[in-house]
């Protein structure tokens, strides 16, 4: 077998084992990083296409995986939950201050964990956090085998708790949670009902991620076994619904869902809406595959445009280029004529002078005597009675300083019109034709990926 179909059997082996949803990720992700063939020769992403110097096009790639960060007062849960969800315990839990940094956990082939450095190599969107002072030896990345719900779509970010008062963070807790908000597409926000939930902190932090990330945010009562009575269940309900109110943007569509992880011996059963954060988390997967699914068309489509702007560039600047030199020769012809005049001058000037003429008289015009046709040119060039130009005494000084100045600007105005910009070679014609093709097979592929992705959907539902 050869390398290319060891290859191709690998890969449909991994196909095999991952979900629709996580394969379309992956392809999208493939198609901008790789190409149509991963691994052949040739193949080329849509990032590098649309980075050729020709195009110079700035798309962005879409990420493999949807990113879901959790935050909250300190022993909210947040550690709990992401164990619940992975169904590993990866992340330390208790009551004391357990995570004091933020961690992102998502799914790999191996068990494994990055510091600060490593974790900002592994996920480069997030390299900017690294510029919060204190915040690299409190980063990190716990990477886990597990297959559970759709982990394999999700990446969690793990926050520390929020508190007041005493406690000293190594950093700014409350921006960098804002930094983070720009780079996931779900935020989780956990209320306990007997901790510090309504905490100034977190309160200052949920009016922050207001400000332009209102839609990213989902709250939830957390814990919510803790208060068996419903009736003081209901009373912290409506306490941090009262508190969060004023700092809410879209409170016409504010939920606070009470959630606890799951265990069965709870004397009075309590509403428990804990399947409908992993809904939340399957909404921001469905989203996120639609989003990167119309990011690579419009991308796709923006490649196009820029090939045939290029292409038109291109025969703008050959016209330009061909009427540039035309101009440019032009003038060149009249810089020579106007040079040959002022030689003419100088040499009948020269011819003018004392010296000259006398010797031309005393010695070429007798040894010229049997060539009439030199005689009669040299005594042409002797001055009858002094050279005068245009009737002016030194006229030819005037004439050739004239000349010279004529002669210097239509070199000026030559430097300024032959100007040739570059145009593409046939290589780089070759090139954009190339990519044309390509590109337009990789929407038919996005246009499997989205019939695909599509007919998932209707199967589910
Ligand atoms: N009764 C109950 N206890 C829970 C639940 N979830 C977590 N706990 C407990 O609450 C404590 C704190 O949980 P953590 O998951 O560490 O909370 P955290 O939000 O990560 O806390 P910090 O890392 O300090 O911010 C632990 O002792 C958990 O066992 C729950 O749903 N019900
Ligand atoms: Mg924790």
């Amino acid at each position: 077998m050869g390398k290319d179909k060891k290859r191709e059997a690998k890969n449909t082996a991994d196909t095999l084992g991952m979900s629709s949803t996580e394969r379309i990720l992956k392809r999208i992700h493939e198609l901008y990083e790789k190409g149509l063939n991963p691994g052949s020769d040739g193949s080329v992403g849509l990032l590098s296409i649309a980075a050729d110097p020709l195009l110079q096009l700035k798309i962005y790639k879409p990420r493999k995986k949807v990113n879901v960060m959790l935050i909250g007062n300190h022993s909210a849960g947040k550690s709990s939950f992401i164990n619940w969800y992975i169904g590993e315990s990866v992340q330390t839990t208790g009551v004391a201050i357990e995570t004091r940094g933020f961690t992102f956990v998502t799914s790999g082939r191996k068990r494994d964990t990055l510091k600060g450095d490593a974790t900002f190599a592994f996920y480069d969107h997030i390299n900017g956090l690294s510029k919060f002072k204190g915040i690299s030896e409190n980063v990190f990345t716990e990477i886990s085998t597990s297959k559970d719900r759709n982990f394999s779509c999700v990446d969690l970010v793990d926050s520390p708790g929020l508190v007041d008062g005493e406690m000293e963070y190594p950093f700014d807790v409350t921006e960098s949670i804002v930094f983070l908000a720009d780079h996931v597409d779900l935020i989780l926000c956990f209320f306990d009902p007997i901790g510090q939930a309504l905490c100034k902190r977190t309160m200052r932090t949920i009016e922050r991620l207001n400000e332009h990330h209102a839609e990213k945010l989902a709250y939830y009562m957390s814990k919510a076994d803790q208060v068996e009575k419903e009736h003081d269940r209901q009373r912290v309900l409506i306490q941090i619904t009262q508190n969060l109110a004023g700092r809410i943007k879209n409170s016409h569509a504010f939920k606070l869902p009470t959630i606890y992880l799951p265990r069965d011996d709870l004397a009075v059963p309590i509403p428990n809406a804990l399947e409908e954060v992993c809904d939340d988390i399957d909404k921001a997967i469905r989203l996120t595959v639609q989003k990167n699914l119309t990011t690579m068309r419009d991308d796709c489509d923006a490649i196009v445009a820029e090939i045939a702007n290029a292409r038109e560039l291109n025969g703008r600047r050959r016209r330009d280029n061909a009427s540039a030199t035309a101009k440019g020769w032009a003038l060149m012809v009249f810089g020579w004529v106007v040079l040959a005049t002022l030689f003419y001058v100088a040499v009948l000037e020269a011819c003018a002078t004392k010296p000259v003429t006398t010797a031309l008289r005393t010695h070429a015009l007798p040894a010229l005597a049997t060539q009439p046709v030199f005689r009669d040119l040299v005594e042409g060039l002797l001055p009858d009675g002094g050279r005068r130009w245009f009737g002016v005494e030194h006229g030819g000084a005037m004439a050739m300083g004239v000349l010279a100045v004529t002669f210097l600007i239509i070199q000026f105005v030559k430097s300024r019109v032959w100007k040739l910009s570059p145009t593409m070679t046939k290589k780089d014609a070759k090139r954009l034709a190339g990519y044309e093709t390509y590109v337009k097979e990789v929407k038919a592929v996005r246009e499997e990926l989205y019939k695909e992705y599509f007919k998932q959907i209707h199967d589910n539902a």
